[in-house]
């Protein structure tokens, strides 16, 4: 699978598309493996990955040059999962509720307000939940690593108002990720949600196609959404992860001696990556406010109750199935 500097280009959407380079310098590798995602080069998802590349690089002697491209350089979320399954790329990150149009069932750990913390977020990732997750990834063609990486419990921004409880959300503009599961959500708060990939959603906030966004605080910052939005609600109405994803094809080609270095380092710098981001979101709110944004805590339970009585849950519940409910009930308690 040797793949030319020429061939990084076919499955890009664009020639400016160029890797994060890594000190080994290029060229010389045995295996040279493409790992796309949509964050921005400063969020802790690039900087652990970048690290991880160059131990991967270190300990196969230069064997495997693993080229990141970060910031959606590859086109959307919805390009990239097609990529990876084609094998345009071998690697990609996505959340577990968009890559739910693909694997139904990966979406369930977004459940509105499932994990009270992240000490359940990862028991249940790391645990019977997360294999569960991973089995049904399997099914797929895709492999995902033992560890999922966080992306964190979200918030809702907002150009126009603070949300201060559900009843704020009526007719509320506010762009989704691509997911049936947000698009339900928020339908059950009767906003208007819009479903778009990330690497447009500065845009359709500046231009003002929606009022407001809901995202963890280490991606507000670091995709600078504080600067067409003024509003951060607190509501922590859910938690995300990003499965480390590979082609199977092109994952089980690599050597076992290549893959064992590789799990070891990309499973390692996830970790890290989670520590990265649970200090930052310790941090951020001073810094964001700062820079002239306003916070308000919201009232969770009024969301909560929506949903409930909107019969979200129940809705999901017979989606799932009951074997993966207990399975989330098991970290969440009761939910229906
Ligand atoms: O698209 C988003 O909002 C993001 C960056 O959080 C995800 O990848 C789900």
């Amino acid at each position: 699978m040797k793949l030319t500097r020429r061939s990084t280009l076919i499955a890009g959407a664009s020639s400016l598309a160029l890797p994060m380079t890594n000190v080994f310098g290029q060229g010389k590798a045995e295996f040279t493996l493409k790992y796309a995602n949509n964050l921005p080069v400063t969020h802790p998802m690039n900087i652990r990955a970048k690290e991880m590349a160059d131990a991967i690089k270190a300990e196969t002697q230069g064997r495997v040059d693993l080229q990141i491209f970060p910031s959606s350089q590859l086109g959307t979320d919805t390009d990239m999962l097609s990529q990876v399954r084609s094998g345009g790329i071998e690697f990609f990150t996505l959340s577990g509720l968009i890559l739910s149009t693909l694997v139904p069932s990966a979406s369930i750990s977004g459940i509105g307000f499932a994990f009270k913390d992240y000490d359940t977020v990862w028991k249940a990732m790391d645990g019977d939940l997360g294999s569960f997750i991973r089995k049904e990834i399997a099914k797929a063609n895709l492999v995902a690593m033992d560890k999922i990486w966080d992306n964190g419990f979200r918030h809702i921004t907002s150009s126009t108002k603070p949300i201060q409880s559900a009843d704020d959300l009526k007719g509320f503009k506010i762009r989704v990720p691509v997911s049936p599961l947000w698009t339900s959500m928020f339908k059950a708060f009767d906003s208007a949600p819009a479903s778009i990939n990330f690497s447009e959603v500065y845009s359709a906030l500046q231009t003002k196609i929606v009022d407001g966004q809901e995202n963890p605080l280490a991606i507000i910052a670091t995709a600078k959404l504080n600067e067409v939005q003024k509003y951060c609600s607190l509501t922590n109405h859910m938690w995300d992860g990003f499965w480390f994803l590979a082609n199977r094809r092109a994952w089980e080609r690599l050597p076992e001696n290549i893959r064992t270095i590789m799990a070891k380092h990309i499973n390692a710098a996830g970790t890290k990556e989670r520590a990265d981001v649970a200090a930052l979101n310790a941090t951020l709110q001073k810094e964001l406010t700062d820079k002239g944004m306003v916070f308000n805590q919201a009232n969770a339970e009024s969301f909560r109750d929506r949903l409930r009585k909107a019969g979200f849950y129940s809705e999901w519940k017979g989606k799932y199935g009951d074997e993966a409910w207990a399975l989330l009930e098991n970290y969440s308690g009761k939910l229906v």
